[in-house]
C-alpha cells in the first residue's frame, strides 16, 4: 500500500535501520544522509520516512511531508555551509532522468560550481 514500507527497499531499510547509513538530520517525517558515491562535497540524501516511489506521488499524497523534505533540504544546505554559496535540490524522477531508487529523495549538491544546464 502507498506510504507503507516495501521489503524490497533499499531506503525503506535504511529508514529501519537495517542498512546503515551515514545520518546527518532527522526529522519525524524525513530522514537525511550522505550519498555512498558523492558527486560534490556536500552530497546528502533527503527522504520521507515514508515510501512513495517518486517526489510528485509523494507530494500528491503528502503535501507537508513534501514540504518537509525541502524544509531539510535548506537545513542541510545551512548546516553544510553551503547556502551562501549556492546548492542545488535534485529530484530525479524516472529511469530515464537517472532515478535508481525509487524511494524519493531529494539530493542536496553543493560546495563546487555547479553548471546549468545539468547533464
Ligand atoms: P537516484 O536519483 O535514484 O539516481 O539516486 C539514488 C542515489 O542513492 C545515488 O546517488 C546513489 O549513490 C545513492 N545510494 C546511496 O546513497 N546508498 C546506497 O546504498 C545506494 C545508493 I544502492
Amino acid at each position: 500500500m502507498a506510504g507503507e514500507p516495501q521489503s524490497d527497499c533499499l531506503f525503506c531499510k535504511i529508514v529501519s535501520g537495517e542498512i546503515p547509513a551515514t545520518i546527518v538530520r532527522e526529522s519525524e517525517t524525513t530522514l537525511a544522509f550522505r550519498d555512498i558515491n558523492p558527486q560534490a562535497p556536500t552530497h546528502v540524501l533527503v527522504i520521507p520516512k515514508v515510501h512513495y516511489p517518486d517526489g510528485a506521488s509523494l507530494a500528491a499524497a503528502e503535501p507537508q511531508t513534501a514540504a518537509d523534505v525541502l524544509t531539510e533540504a535548506g537545513a542541510v544546505a545551512a548546516d553544510e555551509k553551503i547556502d551562501s554559496t549556492g546548492y542545488r535540490i535534485i529530484l530525479n524522477t524516472g529511469s530515464g532522468a537517472g532515478q535508481t531508487v525509487f524511494h524519493a529523495h531529494a539530493h542536496v549538491l553543493g560546495g563546487r560550481g555547479l553548471q546549468w544546464p545539468p547533464g
